[in-house]
């Protein structure tokens, strides 16, 4: 017969150890004072304000309880991540038993004034938030927003071939789009070189106010759609704590044993089947060890335990001896010693060092983070002779450049690109050069750099793009997501997530800086002529220019020796987000790239050779943002310098666009007098704009010329067309500027008024000559820069 993965002995201590997780949270839930219940609990006692979430703690103690054992007994370089991250009183209080907690806050020491402010400053003000948050070691994971914990999970074990990710994933945040796919990702994982995750999927039964879908199928469909998804689920299922115990041991030695045999099969014999890995499905009551009735309503198994099960108010007196019968129940006497330390026997079970999950580094990125190796990009300059007299492919360059990225940091297996489909589409295919895309489902003949083992990652969901990168990011690795512009927005509230932990951490010292998270936008707005309206969207900048200005980059590259400048710097840097929106189709270059450096570094500036302003006050700015508004705006130049030669003008490019701020909002911020210096104090600026047109408003309304400024961007017109006509159905194009020019300067007299008449008639063929032919006039496909 085989032996229990339990004596009854250590049955008994992990039993205890549990205990004692459950009290620490229902001590942060509910207690100021009294930590040890030394005397009976008063009113004084307890906290004004009761929040958090009582219903996932237990069962979430009770996985970390256990993974606290299988960790010593095989010595796994394991974290967790929790799902229900609003159990955070189980995260913070396994943390705390194990120490590192303490280390990392010495003032909530391990003993009875530590406790009461470990209690104390749960949910509390200046304290800590109900969740997984950054302040909690051991977390990459925040939890409040449902739905990421398994992609963040992948994420982490990439490429860290002895790392496991324990994740629990809540039975409600399975319904969510972004876990109900992310259970595809074991199609993305090479057995050889990454890791392993463990998906415990909770099954308490509920939600915060209704039944979980998955807790109320039958099991044969539960079983049949994990299987599905190519798992192999097992079951722990009760509530009785001692059958419990020895069914969650025996099957953790099973999956864990099973894991390292995938590893050893895969790893030493060459096995390339994928694997069907192993996970667990624990069924356990909602607010299991809680209150079971309280005001005659069943709590324990139901959704009534989700937040705080028991109200303990003025109101409410007698649920103060429910709630000390309740925290009594786990007999903290036995448990902690009288100064308030858990009992050595219990503290035992404990990993040690980093071991410990909320020790682990891979929590901690950034202490393992190496920089790239990086190339010189200024090696992949396109040759620039004369502005505008060359095209390229913006992302195309790019491409070359990322590819040898990729190859340079082959060994040290720490850069990853990320994307939906879109690799190619991009133009960045340089890169299947040297990699392939990673993919461990069915090859057939005719598949294009599909391999176990490549540096691309591409599944068509962007919430696992996102999630993947982030939890590569975290555990200290470095990246990009490229995806279209409009489809981004898919990701919108992932990239809050994303913000905000970074926000917290940069004021967390013992967080470690990682490396930023890096979009590249390519296939935008004015360049979906496969695609039409549905793929026109550039409201992406608009959402993230609301966060931290210490944390968001924008960037809008107007050619390629711009793009490579800018990228060198993002895959440099650390604790940002930078959005880079950048073409792909050919177009002029503008800037050599000594030019294009100095113009990045700067992140605004004349361009002075487009001007004929020198030494003067302009007539008018013509100020221009992306790709193709700077195209429109020199032509516009070229049209006013050749019919309106005695206009002065002003060409302003702007590369960053968070140099539009004043100083004391964003870091990169002109100050009004450089702002003033470019943009004048009185004279008009037509400005022309890559994405919808309030936006710049909203960056300059503080600035002196601000009631000079016109801006023109995409106003929601679009369809399939020819590309110029995108720019003409937004009022974009160079016609328009020119026009808008005329306009608003007296000085363009009667001259103006006459090549204002000559425009509108332009705008009058180019619809024709569209309809006609189905492409632009060649005037436009062949226009090049000169100023005669
Ligand atoms: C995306 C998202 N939608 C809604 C919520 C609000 N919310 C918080 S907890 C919760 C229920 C979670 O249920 P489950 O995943 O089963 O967790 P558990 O039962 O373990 O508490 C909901 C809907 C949220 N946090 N995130
Ligand atoms: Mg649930």
């Amino acid at each position: 017969m085989k032996t229990p993965a339990l004596s009854s002995e250590l049955l008994h201590k992990l039993d205890a150890y549990w205990r004692a997780a459950n009290y620490l949270s229902v001590g942060q839930l509910y207690l100021l004072d009294n930590p040890l219940l030394k005397r009976s609990l008063e009113m004084s006692d307890i906290k004004h304000m009761l929040l958090g979430h009582w219903g996932t703690t237990p069962g979430q103690n009770f996985i970390y309880v256990h993974l606290n054992r299988v960790i010593k007994k095989y010595d796994v370089d394991m974290i967790y991540v929790s799902g229900p991250g609003h159990g955070g009183p189980a995260v913070v209080g396994n943390t705390y038993l194990e120490g590192s907690y303490s280390e990392i806050y010495p003032e909530i020491s391990q003993d009875e004034s530590g406790l009461q402010k470990l209690f104390k400053q749960f949910s509390f003000p200046g304290g800590i938030p109900s969740h997984a948050s950054p302040e909690c070691p051991g977390s990459i994971h925040e939890g409040g927003e449902l739905g990421y914990s398994l992609s963040h999970s992948f994420g982490a074990v990439f490429d860290n071939p002895d790392l496991v990710v324990a994740c629990c994933v809540g039975d409600g945040e399975a319904e969510t789009g972004p876990l109900a796919t992310a259970w595809h990702s074991n199609k993305f994982l090479n057995p050889i070189t990454d890791g392993a995750v463990l998906p415990i999927l909770h099954l308490n039964g509920y939600k915060i106010a209704n039944p979980a879908i998955l807790a109320r199928i039958e099991r044969e469909e539960l079983d049949q759609l994990l299987r599905g998804y190519g798992w192999t689920p097992f079951y722990v299922e009760g509530d009785e704590p001692d059958l419990m115990h020895a069914a969650m041991a025996e099957t953790l030695d099973v999956v864990v044993e099973q894991i390292q045999r995938i590893q050893h099969e895969d790893r030493v014999s060459g096995n390339t089947m994928r694997p069907r890995w192993p996970m667990i499905v624990l069924k356990s009551p909602k607010g299991w060890t809680g209150p079971k009735v309280v005001d005659g309503v069943q709590i324990e198994g139901t959704f009534h335990a989700h937040q705080v099960p028991l109200a303990v108010d003025t109101e409410h007196p007698e649920h103060l001896k429910q709630l000390e019968e309740w925290l009594r129940s786990y007999r903290p006497e036995e448990l902690f010693d009288e100064q308030g330390r858990l009992i050595p026997e219990l503290a035992e079970l404990a990993p040690t060092g980093d071991r410990r999950m909320g020790a682990n580094p891979h929590a901690n990125g950034g202490k393992l983070l190496r920089d790239l190796i990086m190339p010189d990009f200024r090696d992949y300059a396109v040759d620039v002779p004369t502005p505008g007299s060359v095209n390229a492919a913006d992302a195309h360059e790019l491409g070359v450049f990322l590819r040898d990225v990729a190859k340079l940091n082959r060994e040290q297996r720490n850069f990853r690109i990320f994307g939906p489909d879109e690799t190619l589409s991009n133009r960045l295919g340089s890169v299947f050069e040297v990699t392939d895309r990673q993919w461990d489902a069915r090859t057939q003949v005719n598949d294009e750099f599909l391999a176990l083992d490549g540096r691309v990652m591409e599944m068509l969901s962007e919430h696992q793009c996102q999630g993947w990168l982030e939890g590569y990011l975290l555990t200290g690795r470095h990246g990009l997501f490229n995806s279209y512009e409009a489809f981004i927005h898919i990701v919108d509230s992932m990239f809050n997530q994303h913000a905000k932990w970074l926000k917290v951490t940069a004021g967390l010292p013992w967080r470690r800086s990682i490396a930023s998270l890096n979009y590249l936008l390519a296939s935008h707005v004015w360049q979906q002529m496969h695609n039409g309206f549905t793929h026109q969207d550039p409201g992406f900048i608009d959402h993230v220019v609301n966060k931290k200005a210490s944390i968001v980059r924008v960037y809008l590259p107007p050619d390629a020796n711009c793009l490579l400048s800018v990228w060198d710097h993002c895959l440099r840097s650390r604790d940002y987000v930078n959005v880079v929106i950048a073409g792909k189709y050919q177009a002029p270059q503008w800037l050599t790239m000594d030019e294009a450096i100095e113009h990045c570094t700067a992140g605004i500036g004349i361009w002075q050779w487009a001007s004929n302003d020198k030494g003067t006050e302009p007539d008018v700015v013509m100020a221009c943002c992306g790709d193709v508004p700077t195209l429109e705006t020199i032509a516009a130049v070229s049209i006013m310098r050749e019919h309106l030669p005695q206009l002065k003008i002003r060409v302003v490019n702007v590369v960053d666009l968070m140099k539009l701020q004043p100083q004391l909002e964003h870091p990169h911020g002109l100050s009004d007098d450089a702002f003033d210096a470019l943009f004048t104090k009185d004279k008009h600026v037509i400005f022309a704009y890559h994405a919808y047109p309030w936006l710049i408003h909203r960056l300059t309304y503080r600035r002196t010329n601000h009631d000079n400024i016109h801006v023109r961007g995409y106003k929601e017109e679009g369809t399939i067309t020819t590309p110029f006509d995108m720019t003409v159905l937004n009022d974009l194009d160079r016609f328009h500027l020119v026009m808008d020019t005329i306009d608003r300067v007296p000085k363009t007299g009667d001259a103006g008024v006459h090549l204002k008449k000559q425009l509108q008639a332009k705008l009058i063929e180019h619809r024709q000559y569209i309809n006609q032919h189905g492409q632009d006039m060649p005037e436009i496909r062949n226009w090049k820069w000169s100023t005669r």
